[in-house]
């Protein structure tokens, strides 16, 4: 067997992958209908949408494979660093459009399809996307893998194959309801299962030690563990012949595990384990900002981390490397802290598994991880128990105690004995309960530590971590989020781009600081025309969908206003809503007449989180103001409240071109980055926001003439909180906002009945965390002058022109470069 396995190594084709399909209709044709026969076990004439759909995927691959199979080969002979991206989520969206897009094959496979009597355009719709993040942060990961496969740099996407992702969403009454996303029922084309690559996790047990020839060494003996089996997924660069590698892990039952069971003869139990290992990659945890504590969060994290170490240290890297080289080799980028305990299993795995020094293990640890943080809501950094991570991972608590143990050592030498900052800095937190906090192991363990937006990146250091800050001069960074133009333009908006590339030719794409070629265009009025005349299209196109998937219409002469994200008070849903019902109330109260009203469509998109009471109220006001609104004939054909469900990647590519203004609108200094705004702003639509998170950066780069900007400032929120913030007040001085809230609170959008809405209202007036009411007559000034500006539509669309022409820097292609510069230093692979 030995020189089988040598011959097999040393054949001439051993290595060199067998080419893929001609890239001709022809050749292409062949392939499909191979797949289809074959693969699927169908004639044409027998398949269906669902069989088509299949075999259409893998013959893409098919195109795909030789480019993977070299991308991989090649990264093993060069040796050179490359980044694994450890995240919980990556909400990817739909595959078959972004694979062909990356091979150039839309148009053969169109043509060919065509010949057979098959519409490309159904067979994408077929697609039900991989929906394995839960809003911003997963759809960042996805657009980071996306952009290193283009830029050619070595990279390995670590997360977890969830069974369903992130839940349906339907309306019942108007109130939201969850259903399970089983976005593997149809068949799964684009994944690799390797089930002999399995790794083995352990969990809970105990710790010992013993003596190693002299030295004494620590030992877990895990009392449990789980299979997990990699599920490999192609992440092809645009038009470069490269494909990385996006390696989620299943978690499915040892067979140790049952057979021990079984054996002693019961079977219900022995399937019941089963149950239990597999629940670890179940289920996508909806909660977006609130983490619970679960221990079931808490087993996949730990699961996916170290099946991801493991398959890095073991398998990826050759044979006798020297792991005091890793750093050279590897940056391990923590996508916020879901995947923190991995550096804890790092150094397991180096001081218990290779035997390495303690402090020689820390050396490299400290240079193999970087955090990026996601938020600035102190509810939103995640804890652990000391007494759940005791019973879950008793050996890296240990571990984490002793880097505590040592980090709090180099305090004391820095500072001195000032009890109150070691209290304040301990990676262990003493109230309310002993827990870990995995932002400062994050921070303490992190080379570097990254915000997402200039203003986000201040304030972490400022006002999150200002004692790491200043022990640690230069270790905190920022770097600007940024979105693929790939999907989000290329793709989402294929009329634009074509205008695009027929102006400054291709390179955008690639490249997409370009667009400012498009600049002087503003001023060209044939330019001009062809823009607005695409965002009709846009508009029209979204009606479609709409119409198909929900049954609604989008007027055509309507402003398109749009807000879609996830539903949370911080983001101010709320301020949109009190806007929309003011509209209406001007008009019912014949304040107005409806004819001098700009007419708008306003659509929703925006999910809540399964335990979240209040966002699930708003969601029900929304529905609730926009049943009542909708069917109001006092209002008809000038405002309108779309909300259609279950928001997701997919819809965002229909819905964000059509947009003509993007609502950003969060309280100052709460979001983080956003980058919906980013999508928004490259498709020409305005933004109406407060200086806040990314908003910040794209009003700069617009110019304070093409952006509608209101609200405090994140310093005027600070001031205000600090003279004590009452709602009421302004509630009582603003008989506008009075006349808003008091239409809710009457009953006017519940049939009457005062209570539906009163825990929103009495939240509103005593509380109002978020300051919804403080912002509320700067917010309604100017949506005033968003209409009086819509009413020139030259000077609109001259302003939508100059958006998408000074966004370029928002591109992900662009946040990658600084990540390589400030933190990861990976050079491409030739
Ligand atoms: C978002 N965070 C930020 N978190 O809110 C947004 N959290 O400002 C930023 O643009 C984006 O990250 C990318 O940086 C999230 O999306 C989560 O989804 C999340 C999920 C689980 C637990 C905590």
């Amino acid at each position: 067997p030995a020189d089988a396995a040598t011959a097999v190594k040393t054949h001439p084709l051993a290595t060199a992958p067998v080419a893929g399909p001609p890239t001709s209709v022809d050749g292409f044709v062949k392939e499909f209908l191979r797949e289809l026969n074959f693969g699927q076990g169908v004639t044409l004439a027998q398949s269906t949408v669902n069989d088509q759909y299949l075999a259409l995927a893998r013959t893409v691959r098919h195109y795909l494979m030789a480019r993977w199979l070299e991308t991989s080969r090649r990264q093993f002979e060069q040796q050179t660093k490359g980044v694994a991206y450890l995240s919980a989520e990556y909400l990817l969206g739909r595959q078959l459009g972004n694979a062909l897009l990356a091979t150039d094959l839309t148009e053969v496979v169109e043509d060919g399809l065509r010949s057979l009597g098959i519409d490309l355009a159904t067979l994408r719709s077929q697609e039900v996307e991989p929906g394995l993040g839960n809003g911003g942060l997963g759809r960042l990961a996805a657009c980071f893998i996306d952009s290193l496969a283009t830029m050619g740099v070595p990279c390995i996407g670590y997360g977890i194959r969830y069974e369903y992702g992130i839940f349906r969403q339907t309306f019942v009454d108007d109130q939201q309801v969850e259903q399970p996303d089983g976005w593997l029922a149809l068949g799964a084309p684009w994944e690799f299962p390797h089930p002999e690559q399995a790794q083995l996790i352990g969990f809970g047990g105990h710790t010992e030690t013993y003596d190693d020839e002299g030295v004494t060494r620590t030992r877990w003996v895990p009392a449990w563990d789980v299979k997990a089996l990699p599920y490999n997924y192609m992440v092809p660069g645009y038009l470069n012949g490269r494909v990385n590698t996006l390696r989620l892990w299943r978690a499915v039952a040892t067979d140790a595990f049952d057979l021990k069971i079984f054996n002693a003869g019961d079977f219900e139990e022995a399937v019941r384990s089963q149950t239990f290992a597999e629940n670890i990659s179940k289920v996508l945890y909806p909660e977006d900002s609130t983490p619970q504590g679960k221990e079931l969060r808490l087993q996949q994290q730990y699961f996916f981390v170290a099946a991801s170490i493991k398959n890095f240290v073991y398998d990826v890297l050759p044979e006798g490397f020297d792991l005091h080289e890793l750093p050279e080799r590897i940056i391990f980028q923590l996508n916020d802290t879901h995947p923190v305990i991995g550096v804890p299993e790092l150094m397991r795995v180096l001081v218990d598994e290779k035997k390495m020094d303690w402090d020689e293990a820390w050396a490299i640890t400290k240079q193999c991880f970087a955090y990026t943080c996601h938020t600035l809501l102190p509810e939103a950094l995640e804890v652990w128990s000391v007494d759940l991570l005791g019973r879950l991972l008793p050996r890296h608590l240990e571990i984490i105690y002793r880097i505590n143990d040592e980090f709090l050592a180099e305090v004391r030498e820095k500072f001195g004995d000032d009890e109150l900052r070691i209290r304040r800095m301990s990676i262990i937190q003493e109230y309310p309960a002993r827990a870990v906090r995995m932002a400062y192991l994050a921070t303490v363990a992190g080379a570097k530590v990254n915000g997402v937006a200039e203003l986000h990146s201040q304030l972490l250091r400022e006002k999150v971590l200002p004692d790491f800050d200043e022990f640690y001069p230069g270790k905190f960074t920022n770097v600007t989020n940024g979105v693929t133009p790939r999907r989000f333009l290329r793709l989402a908006n294929p009329a634009l781009s074509e205008l695009i590339t027929e102006t400054i030719g291709v390179g955008w794409i690639t490249d997409l600081e370009r667009l400012r070629e498009l600049e002087p265009y503003a001023e060209d009025e044939e330019f001009r025309a062809r823009f607005a005349a695409i965002k009709a299209h846009n508009k029209r196109r979204a009606n479609a969908v709409l119409l198909e998937r929900d049954g609604f219409t989008v007027p055509d002469d309507h402003m398109v206003d749009v807000m879609v994200k996830r539903l949370h008070e911080y983001k101010r849903q709320l301020l949109k809503v009190l806007h929309i019902v003011t509209l209406y109330d001007r008009i019912v109260s014949g304040e107005v007449a409806a004819a001098d009203v700009t007419p708008r469509t306003f659509i929703f998109g925006a999910k809540a989180a399964a335990g979240y009471a209040m966002a699930k109220r708003i969601i029900h006001l929304i529905n609730a103001v926009g049943s009542t609104v909708n069917a109001d004939p006092r209002v008809e054909g000038r405002l309108k409240v779309l909300f259609p469900p279950n928001y997701n990647v997919t819809l965002a590519e229909k819905v964000i071109p059509a947009a003509d203004l993007s609502e950003q609108i969060s309280l100052a200094g709460k979001e983080a980055s956003g980058t919906g705004n980013m999508k928004f702003a490259l498709n020409g639509a305005l933004t109406i926001g407060t200086d806040d998170g990314a908003n910040v950066e794209i009003r700069e780069l617009v110019g304070d003439e093409n952006f509608f900007l209101f609200g405090m400032s994140e310093p005027e929120v600070q001031a205000l909180q600090d003279a004590g913030y009452r709602p009421s007040a302004f509630y009582e001085s603003d008989p506008t906002l009075r006349r808003a809230i008091d239409l809710i609170a009457s009953g006017a959008f519940s049939g009457g009945d005062r209570s539906t809405f009163e825990p929103v209202v009495s939240n509103l007036l005593h509380q109002d965390r978020f300051m919804v009411l403080a912002d509320f007559a700067s917010y309604i000034a100017e949506q005033d002058r968003v209409d009086v500006a819509y009413g020139d539509q030259e000077q609109w669309t001259r302003s939508a022109i100059l958006n998408v022409a000074r966004t370029g820097f928002f591109s992900s292609d662009r946040s990658m470069v600084d990540y390589i510069d400030r933190i990861w230093h990976t050079p491409p692979v030739r």
